[in-house]
């Protein structure tokens, strides 16, 4: 037997590919080692791992995962542990549609928390910017690129954009997130024609996506780097996030959190509070506010179950 350190590159069906300077082992998770973790993914797309191999050389036993420096991750089904979906990323392509399906910001305020919570940096990304026009886009994009985050506007259909999104993932390690359906596996499909990529379509009833890839893959790319496609995801849940901690991830509320009259205001229902004043004035706007209040609803909910 041979001890080694590789990447795990992909999961299907209980085994892990594990990448070794090039060569591929296929490993299976040592004994009971993670058994407390029965929910949760104990090893993910990207985690570097110590493996046995076997006298052949090809298939191996996971025995432990090395510290990870950033995660994807969401509380797993039963709410109780967390399921780290990529791991030692330093990206976040958080991928949105304009359309088919449509534009949701709830989803994208959960993803720049999980991003900030986990180490990433993020990205948004509006594709199938060829199904609207530039007033609906802007009305989209502008409020998060005033907040100071990144906006990419791409149409893997009509290829724009594309050049921009390959100069960000370059020498980098990213990942591409969002709901089912909004062009992840196009995006890259249309940047690397070759790869071996499975595209759906969008249900022309519900303008829902199909769930077409099923597991995350984690794919090098040609002038270093890599890139991770992943399933698109129904929600994204906010594991272990006290409620009153969330309004340390609203970046617009740096400024006027402490100007809360009461200590411990949840911003929601007290009064002379600086959120909800600043609100008034306009320099928080509503939806963002809106978003808090939802999410803190359900960090709520979470907290009695
Ligand atoms: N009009 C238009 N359609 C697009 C664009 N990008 C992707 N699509 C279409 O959207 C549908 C879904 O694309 P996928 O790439 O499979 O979406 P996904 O995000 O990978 O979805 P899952 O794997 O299910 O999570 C396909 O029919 C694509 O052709 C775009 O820029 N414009
Ligand atoms: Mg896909
Ligand atoms: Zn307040």
């Amino acid at each position: 037997m041979s001890r080694q350190v590789g990447t795990v590159f992909k999961r299907m069906k209980g085994f892990y590919y594990v990448d070794v300077e090039g060569t591929i082992h296929l490993c299976r998770i040592k004994g009971n080692l993670f058994q407390k973790n029965l929910y949760g993914n104990s090893v993910a797309v990207g985690d570097q791992v110590e493996i046995d191999l076997d006298a052949s050389e090809d298939a191996g036993w996971i025995y432990k995962i090395l510290p990870r420096h950033s995660k994807l991750s969401r509380p797993a089904r039963d709410g109780k542990v967390e399921q780290v979906l990529v791991s030692n990323i330093e990206s976040l392509l958080i991928i949105t549609s304009v359309k088919d399906p449509p534009f949701r910001s709830g989803i994208v305020d959960r993803f720049l928390i999980t991003a900030q919570r986990g180490g990433l940096k993020p990205v948004i990304v509006l594709n199938k910017i060829d199904l609207s026009d530039q007033q609906f886009i802007m009305e989209i994009t502008a409020p998060y690129e005033s907040l100071g985050y990144s906006v990419l506007q791409t149409s893997a259909a009509e290829q724009t954009g594309l050049d921009e999104l390959k100069a960000l993932l370059q020498k980098k390690t990213s990942v591409l997130s969002g709901h089912s359906g909004v062009g992840k596996s196009s995006l890259l499909k249309a940047l690397f024609p070759n790869w071996e990529i499975k595209i759906g379509s969008v249900s022309s009833t519900s303008h829902k996506g199909k769930h077409t890839t099923t597991i995350s893959e984690m794919f090098p790319l040609p002038g270093g780097g890599y890139v991770v496609d992943t399933p698109g995801i129904r929600e994204l849940g906010l594991y272990q996030l006290p409620p009153e901690e969330l309004d340390q991830f609203f970046i617009e509320f740096e400024t006027v959190r402490n100007q809360c009259k009461y200590k411990g205001c949840s911003h929601r229902h007290e009064p002379s509070c600086g959120i909800q004043d600043a609100v008034r004035t306009g320099h928080i706007t509503e939806q963002r506010y809106h978003s808090y209040c939802s999410i803190y609803e359900s960090l709520l909910e979470n907290n009695l179950r």
